[in-house]
């Protein structure tokens, strides 16, 4: 039997990198290297690897599940479908559209995340939906767009790491967290150029620094501060560049007078020789670039925190240059398109905001409804889940699993328990589908195709290589299904490319415009960056094919020739209204929570290299869990020793929100004052029992990566 190969891209996270796919005689399926594509060039990590796993029946959902009599059981398709219907239509009538709810994920396709938006507002006309992205990246978000006018998570390619100076990487773990990308990094040592880790722990990314600082916890932002005051102190900033291209220097410039070097030694615990050592580096090159990820932006003053990342770009003139710049490393497959098409609360397609008026006229015309019809901004992710039960009392959940990666996640999990009715469509039974009144069994990633945005803001096309087995449903049928039995028969097509068409439309003239980039065009490239503007004569949905394509990489006014899309930003003006980047006036301010007696020891959460997310999906793939199978507290041996615990030790860890149990792994990785955990299991050993849903006043992003905790031996053996 001939069997072809389909290219396409991994499930999980923001590098999406490219892999083929082939359907075997005996009914799996087989990954295999797509060198072609240039971001990964055929590398895999574990996940990428072993994502197949999850196609097999047995291990996924093929059946709806309905509760009845308190138990989850399988049904029909048109049973589970009318009774999500019927209970939304009897909420809505008795208590408001807003007692209705939706939470979306950045795992979504560009065409779901579009459609699940327009669903809430259009179909079910309530405000209140959110997406998991709020607990991902939005302070960078936040802070890229108060900096530059635009969030575009890289303002370039990945390919351009190697050919810059120096780079610092700030709360960025990427050996585990985007292992193929650490080439990057890799060559950009071999070029000559220097890496500066600033991680509280002596990770497999920071043993590649050629300096790792490791501040507190929930400090970085004084150690930025105390960065830019020694770029000024020796005369390293870039007056020109400051004068010409930026504004509100002078505030940020006294703010960071006001951090001397030695008060911030005291705050974050790394030297001042050091922070000179980094200075050095960072200023000597002609190019260099900061690049962000979770450390430094889930805290309760994550974007003030970017921000003074950014400035230290601005004050030397490393922004919207060649070969510099800020960026911020997206986490999620769809992190950045997820943030683009109108799941978040405060947003419509192609980065409008819901309350910017000609927003609502553009994007309600290409919807065919009246602008006033559209609700206003919602809550936030948290704010949402914790007015489950209260103001919100029916839910659709598309793409995430709260009860493991919300912030205080018991009560969480108590919220959606006290729901009066909650909808979760998903691949696998999760712990958050577990508490579900329906279960809605969807197709997966090989066999459906759409688009994701990488962190690069490279729009990619994922492309269908498999049959569904019977049973399932794709996600927009989901959609389509529950838009016409509550009463809206168009405008929610199943078919992806359609949805795409649409959603080019209602992005055109917005930040993220994806109106000149076509599937045609996305199976012939390898994935176009935005903003990709339709050529004015090609309005019609005619596109020119890319041959045609302008050598010249500056795009070329000329109508008709389709734009090229847009791989590095800000060259010439920043985004915002006068062109100039925006320097973040901010001072020093501690996290939510300080140590005391009762709670003496930081806690900071994250990730590790086999295990992705919540885990509902990777928990199920046998090699990863053999290779990661469950939480740990890792610890440094003085304050082990402290505790009388043993390498394996049981170990409770005390917040003010809870407990959580799980082995001590003794390590001299990390600081002694500071325990990490990963948060990928449910159960005794959850972290988010602990986490701190303090938010930051702009994102409203939740505190996973500080809280304080105390420490109790309780045994050798968690498990009994
Ligand atoms: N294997 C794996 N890969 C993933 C994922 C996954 O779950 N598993 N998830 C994907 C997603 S959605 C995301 S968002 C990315 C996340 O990617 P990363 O941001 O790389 O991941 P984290 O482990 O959450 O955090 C990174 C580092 O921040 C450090 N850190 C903790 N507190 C602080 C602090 O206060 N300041 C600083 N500077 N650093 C601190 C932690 O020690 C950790 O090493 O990964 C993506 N890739
Ligand atoms: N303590 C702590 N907590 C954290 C973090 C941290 O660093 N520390 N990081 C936070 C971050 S950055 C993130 S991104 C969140 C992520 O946490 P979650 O939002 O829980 O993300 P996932 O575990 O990826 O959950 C996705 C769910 O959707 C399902 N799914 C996958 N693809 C599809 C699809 O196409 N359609 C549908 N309907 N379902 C699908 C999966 O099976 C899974 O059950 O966790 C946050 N929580
Ligand atoms: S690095 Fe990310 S995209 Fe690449 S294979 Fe691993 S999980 Fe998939
Ligand atoms: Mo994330």
């Amino acid at each position: 039997m001939r069997t072809t190969s389909t290219p396409t891209h991994c499930p999980y996270c923001a590098l999406q990198c490219g892999m083929n796919l082939t359907p075997l005689p005996d009914g799996g399926v087989e990954v295999t290297e797509r060198p072609d594509f240039p971001v990964n060039r055929g590398a895999l990590c574990g996940k990428g690897r072993t994502a197949p796993a999850l196609l097999a029946p047995g291990v996924r959902l093929t059946s709806p599940l309905v509760r009845s009599r308190g138990v989850l059981a399988p049904a029909t398709w048109g049973e589970a479908l009318d009774r999500i219907a019927g209970e939304f239509s009897r909420t809505r009538a008795e208590h408001g559209a807003d007692a209705l709810g939706v939470f979306g994920g950045g795992g979504l396709t560009n065409e779901k995340a579009y459609a699940l938006g327009k669903f809430a507002r259009v179909v079910l006309g309530t405000s209140q939906i959110d997406y998991n992205g709020r607990f991902c990246m939005s302070s960078a978000a936040a802070a890229g767009l108060r900096a530059f006018g635009l969030d575009r998570g890289l303002p370039f390619p990945l390919e351009d790491i190697p050919r810059t100076g120096c780079v610092i990487l700030v709360g960025s773990n990427l050996a585990e967290t985007m292992p193929p990308a650490v080439r990057y990094l890799t060559e950009l040592k071999e070029n000559g150029g220097t890496l500066i880790v600033v991680d509280p722990r002596r990770t497999r990314t920071a043993e590649q620094a050629d300096l790792h600082l490791a501040p507190r916890p929930g400090t970085d932002l004084a150690l930025a501060l105390g960065l830019l005051h020694l770029i000024v102190a020796e005369g390293r900033t870039d007056e020109t560049y400051i004068r010409e291209r930026t504004s509100g220097w002078e505030e940020a410039r006294a703010a960071a007078m006001a951090h001397w070097p030695e008060h911030v030694e005291r705050i974050t615990g790394v030297s001042v020789p050091q922070l000179r050592a980094a200075v050095r580096l960072f200023c000597a090159p002609e190019a260099a670039m900061v690049l962000t990820a979770r450390g430094p932006e889930q805290q309760s003053k994550g974007t003030d925190t970017v921000g003074a990342w950014i400035n230290l770009c601005l004050a030397t003139g490393r922004a919207g240059r060649p070969r510099s710049g800020y960026g911020c490393l997206t986490g999620q497959g769809n992190g950045q398109g997820g943030r683009e098409h109108g799941q978040k609360a405060d947003q419509l397609p192609g980065y409008r905001k819901l309350t910017d008026p000609a927003a609502r006229r553009h994007v309600a015309g290409v919807w065919g409804v009246d602008p006033d019809a559209l609700p206003g901004p919602g809550r936030s992710a948290y704010e949402l889940l914790d007015a489950l039960g209260t103001d919100i009392r029916a839910l659709l959940l598309m793409g995430s699993n709260p009860v493991v990666s919300a912030p205080r996640a018991a009560h969480i999990e108590d919220r959606l328990r006290s729901l009066g009715f909650l909808a979760v469509c998903d691949v696998v039974l999760s712990e958050t589908a577990e508490l579900a009144d329906v279960v809605l069994p969807v197709t997966q990633w090989a066999e459906e195709t759409g688009t994701t945005t990488s962190l690069e803001g490279r729009v990619l096309l994922r492309r269908r290589a498999l049959t569904p087995p019977p049973g399932v449903r794709s996600d927009l049928e989901v959609l389509h299904e529950l838009a016409a039995r509550l009463g809206v028969e168009k405008g929610f097509p199943t078919d992806p490319e359609e949805v795409f068409d649409e959603l080019r439309r209602a992005s055109e003239g917005g930040p993220a415009d994806y109106s000149g980039i076509t599937y045609r065009r996305l199976a012939q490239e390898n994935g176009v960056f935005w903003p990709c503007p339709a050529p004015a004569t090609a309005q019609n949905g005619e596109d020119a094919p890319p041959e045609v394509l302008p050598d010249d990489p500056a795009h070329d006014a000329s109508p008709a020739v389709p734009h090229r899309g847009t791989p590095r930003l800000f060259l010439d003006r920043f985004a915002t209204e006068d062109g100039r980047a925006r320097f973040a006036a901010v001072s020093y301010r501690g996290a939510a929570e300080e140590p005391d007696d009762a709670y003496p020891v930081l806690l900071t959460t994250g990730r590790v290299v086999a295990q992705y997310q919540s885990g509902a999906q990777t928990r199920r793939v046998g090699e990863l869990n053999a290779a990661a199978p469950g939480p740990y507290v890792e610890m440094h041996p003085r304050l082990a020793e402290r505790l009388g615990a043993a390498d394996g030790d049981a170990v409770a860890v005390v917040s003010r929100r809870g407990r959580a149990v799980a082995p001590a792994r003794i390590s001299h990785a990390i600081r002694p004052d500071t325990v990490f955990m990963p948060f990928h299991w449910p159960g005794e050993g959850r972290a988010n029992a602990l986490t701190n849903p303090a938010l930051d006043p702009v994102s409203r992003m939740p505190e996973f990566k500080v809280c304080v905790v105390r420490l109790e031996r309780v045994g050798a053996d968690p498990g009994e």
